[in-house]
């Protein structure tokens, strides 16, 4: 029924450079420093790496503000370690897929820096330039996503230009056929290089309604003019387009990641038949503690409610499309943390978590850390965060007068630099990290959470990721199988099946996201007894041979147990 691909079949382990490993003693991770590393990747089994930008940068936000598309970041290294580091992977039997950031470049990019000299210079229609409106103020009233407008004033030839994330990121100009061409070109001499796919930056953000209007009274975006720029009117042409002129005809994967998107309309983008991209980054679940005043705003969720939005994506892209699994990444606080139980329960649930995840259909990402259980970070002051959206919101936030304790209280909750400190290898100055103060500093917790710890502890979240992953790879149910949710879970107790024809195997999975016992509902009771003489495949907590039969004859769930029951 589904067509067989390998980034159906595969595990994606995402990397951030910055905070991976530092080569050079320099206090920043790097190219190098990933190649040091490519046995650990190879040892935990995952096979594909998707890299966050390794462009050159001035790094206003991490290297989203490209300024080459040609070039590695200083900081990180040259065009020779990328090579030797594609090698390394591809020699390993791993995959690369590199991340494509063209909603916008650097101010700081040749093209802006022509751009911005003269209104009739040949690059001034490669970025959205307005003059001010009637009252000299901005053309419209959208907003950015690092606070404040969407617009910057260029004194030299007196018009504004756009930019949806911060000053220093300009947006690019779809509408003009040569911008397009030129994202073309450089997809092509990265894919020439012989990279296997991208993941494309906030690709729905590309097509701007013409005209540029305010924002709609009522639009429930959330963002200020989102409805105007967030699935634009033009972006599926762009993406036909694009995939006509780049992708058609190579074994490449691509990722869109798009904010905003609800089953319905991302079927359009990665549907079968017309869709460009073979899956997205989704972000219903990740904005599930979203209040009313956006992300800052941080409101309850239950597991419930977030296992609800999953199921609607499985059976909304089942044989249809394809779902990119994930519960954190770059931009986002750390899964254990946010959805599991960072204190006494932090093994346990960590292992839940992933059991979930790898156990739905579609393809899972583990973000670097994840697979140790790393954790939010204890920030003590904002001077140690260094992240522009939670700089900028600060700044903002403060000159309004807002209470401190209670906005910082929101960045230690939802700070991406929660998941930007460096990557925990062992109990050493700077967690094996590096042999110098790094840019940000290690989470305290690197003494008791580190790779080289959980190596050895084969009852570690570390080699719990690793079964899993291996896992996937004998039983095509993981990727494949269909997904069915058993009613009546209640309260934590979260059930489902998924079920592979070809190879006529059975998957049970039975959580309890809570940190509480809980009693079975006779639904999933029911379900459990029907794999009577089949076995535990994978448990969060300690192997039991006796279990089955135990849960079989009712016994409630311990706190964070979760199962994984395989019939064959
Ligand atoms: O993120 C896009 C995006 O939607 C985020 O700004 C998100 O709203 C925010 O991080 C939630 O806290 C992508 C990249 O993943 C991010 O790192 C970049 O900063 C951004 O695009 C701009 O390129
Ligand atoms: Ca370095």
């Amino acid at each position: 029924e589904h067509e067989r691909r390998w980034w159906k079949e595969g595990v994606v382990y995402q990397i951030y450079p910055r905070s991976f490993a530092d080569s050079n003693g320099d206090g920043i991770g790097d190219v190098r420093g990933i190649i040091n590393h490519l046995d650990y990747l190879k040892w935990l089994g995952i096979d594909i790496v998707w890299l966050n930008p390794i462009y050159r940068s001035p790094n206003d936000d991490n290297g989203y503000d490209i300024s080459d598309y040609r070039s590695i970041m200083e900081d990180f290294g040259t065009m020779s370690d990328f090579d030797e580091l594609l090698t390394g992977l591809h020699d390993r039997g791993i995959r690369l897929i590199m991340d494509l950031v063209v909603n916008h470049t650097s101010d700081e990019h040749q093209w802006f820096i022509e751009s911005r000299k003269s209104r009739d210079n040949p690059y001034r229609n490669y970025y959205i330039w307005r003059p001010p409106a009637a009252d000299g103020g901005v053309p419209n009233d959208w907003q950015s996503f690092f606070e404040g407008p969407a617009w910057d004033f260029d004194e030299a030839t007196g018009e504004y230009y756009l930019h949806l994330f911060s000053k220093k990121q300009p947006d690019l100009n779809w509408e003009n056929e040569r911008v397009r061409e030129e994202v073309y070109d450089l997809m092509g001499f990265w894919l020439d290089k012989g990279i296997d796919g991208f993941r494309m930056d906030v690709i729905n953000l590309i097509s701007k309604r013409p005209g540029l209007p305010n924002s709609r009274k009522g639009s429930t975006s959330r963002i200020v003019g989102g409805e105007h720029f967030i699935n634009g009117p033009r972006l599926e042409a762009y993406l036909s387009q694009l995939r006509g002129k780049v992708l058609d005809g190579r074994d490449i994967m691509t990722v869109g990641e798009t904010p905003d998107v609800t089953p319905e309309i991302g079927l359009r983008y990665v549907g079968k038949e017309q869709g460009a991209l073979n899956m997205l980054f989704s972000f219903e679940h990740m904005d599930i503690d979203f209040g009313k005043g956006g992300s800052w705003d941080i409101d309850s969720w239950t597991p419930a409610e977030l296992f609800s939005i999953f199921a609607r994506w499985q059976m909304a892209l089942n044989g249809k499309g394809w779902n990119s699994l994930f519960l954190n990444n770059h931009d986002q606080p750390r899964q254990v943390s946010r959805f599991g139980d960072d204190g006494v329960y932090r093994n346990r649930s960590a292992k839940l978590l992933a059991l979930f995840l790898h156990t739905l259909q579609g393809t899972p990402y583990v973000y670097q850390g994840e697979e140790i259980g790393m954790a939010n970070v204890p920030f003590t002051s904002i001077d140690e965060c260094r992240d522009i959206s939670s700089r900028n919101y600060w700044k903002r936030a403060v000159q309004e007068g807002q209470n401190k304790e209670e906005v910082f209280r929101r960045i230690l909750y939802r700070g991406r630099d929660n998941a930007r400190t460096p990557m925990q290898w062992n109990d050493s100055p700077h967690a094996g990290f590096s042999s110098v103060e790094p840019w940000i500093a290690c989470n305290p917790d690197y003494h008791r959470i580190n790779v080289s710890m959980q190596k050895t502890q084969e009852d570690s979240i570390l080699w719990f990721y690793r079964r899993l992953i291996a896992l996937r790879k004998v039983h095509p149910v993981f990727a494949y199988g269909s997904f069915e949710e058993i009613a009546g879970s209640s309260g934590g107790l979260i059930a489902y099946r998924r079920e592979d024809g070809p190879s006529q195997e059975t998957l049970l999975v039975v959580l309890n996201w809570s940190g509480d016992q809980a009693v079975q509902s006779p639904a999933v009771n029911r379900a459990i007894k029907e794999t009577e003489g089949d076995r535990i495949l994978l448990t969060s907590c300690e192997d039991d041979p006796n279990r089955l039969t135990a849960l079989a004859a009712g016994e409630p769930f311990l706190p964070w147990e979760a199962v994984a029951i395989l019939c064959d």
